[in-house]
C-alpha cells in the first residue's frame, strides 16, 4: 500500500475520443511539471454512463497538494483545453476529462469545485481507481469508507487492465 503524502489528492482520468492511453501518457508528463504524482492506478476499461458513446478507459493519479485545490482545477482545465476537448453536451464523449475525486479529508462546495466529486459513490469507474491508491479512503461528510460504496456499483461493466500504461 501506498504512503500518503501530507495533503492527498485523487485526480480521475477518463477518455473515450482520439488515443486515450496517449493523452494519459501526455497529460501525466505535463502534470509531473507542476505537481507532485506520487501514486498511478491501473487501467480501467468501463462501458459509458450517460448518452450512448464508446467505451471509456479510466485510471486515477495520487498527488501531493501544494496549492490551493482551485487552482489544481484551473491546471487541469488548461490540460483538458490542450488534449482538445470540448464541451457540447453533459456526460458527452471526450478526449480528456480531469476530475479532483478526493482530498484526504476535506470536504469543499464552491461554484466551481465540490470535493469529494459529486457523482464519485455512483461510478464504479471513479471508485475503483481511487480504492486501488487509497484503499482505506473515507467519504469526510459521512465517515464512511468508500468501500462500503462497492457493492452498489457491482452491476457496472468494467474491467481492470493489466498492462503497465506510463
Ligand atoms: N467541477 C465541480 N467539482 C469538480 C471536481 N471535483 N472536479 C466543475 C472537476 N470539476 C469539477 O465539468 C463541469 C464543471 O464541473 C467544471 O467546469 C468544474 O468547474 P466538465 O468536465 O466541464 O463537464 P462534464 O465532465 O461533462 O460534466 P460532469 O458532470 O463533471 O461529468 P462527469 O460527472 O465527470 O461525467 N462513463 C465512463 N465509463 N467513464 C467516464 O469517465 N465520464 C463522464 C463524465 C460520463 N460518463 C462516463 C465518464
Ligand atoms: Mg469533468
Amino acid at each position: 500500500m501506498v504512503r500518503l503524502p501530507p495533503r492527498a489528492c485523487v485526480v480521475g482520468l477518463g477518455a473515450n475520443l482520439g488515443s486515450p492511453v496517449e493523452t494519459f501518457r501526455s497529460a501525466l508528463t505535463a502534470l509531473r511539471r507542476q505537481v507532485q504524482v506520487v501514486e498511478i492506478s491501473a487501467l480501467y476499461r468501463s462501458a459509458a454512463l450517460g448518452p450512448p458513446q464508446p467505451d471509456y478507459l479510466n485510471a486515477a493519479l495520487l498527488l501531493e497538494l501544494r496549492s490551493d485545490p482551485l487552482e489544481l482545477l484551473a491546471l487541469l482545465g488548461r490540460l483538458e483545453q490542450r488534449h482538445g476537448r470540448l464541451r457540447r453536451e453533459r456526460w458527452g464523449p471526450r478526449t480528456l476529462d480531469l476530475d479532483i475525486l478526493w482530498i484526504g479529508g476535506s470536504a469543499l462546495d464552491s461554484p466551481t469545485l465540490t470535493v469529494p466529486h459529486p457523482r464519485l459513490t455512483e461510478r464504479a469507474f471513479a471508485l475503483l481507481p481511487l480504492l486501488e491508491l487509497v484503499p482505506d479512503a473515507i467519504e469526510p461528510a459521512s465517515g464512511r469508507p468508500y468501500t462500503k460504496y462497492l457493492p452498489a456499483v457491482k452491476h457496472q461493466e468494467i474491467e481492470r487492465l493489466g498492462e503497465p500504461w506510463n
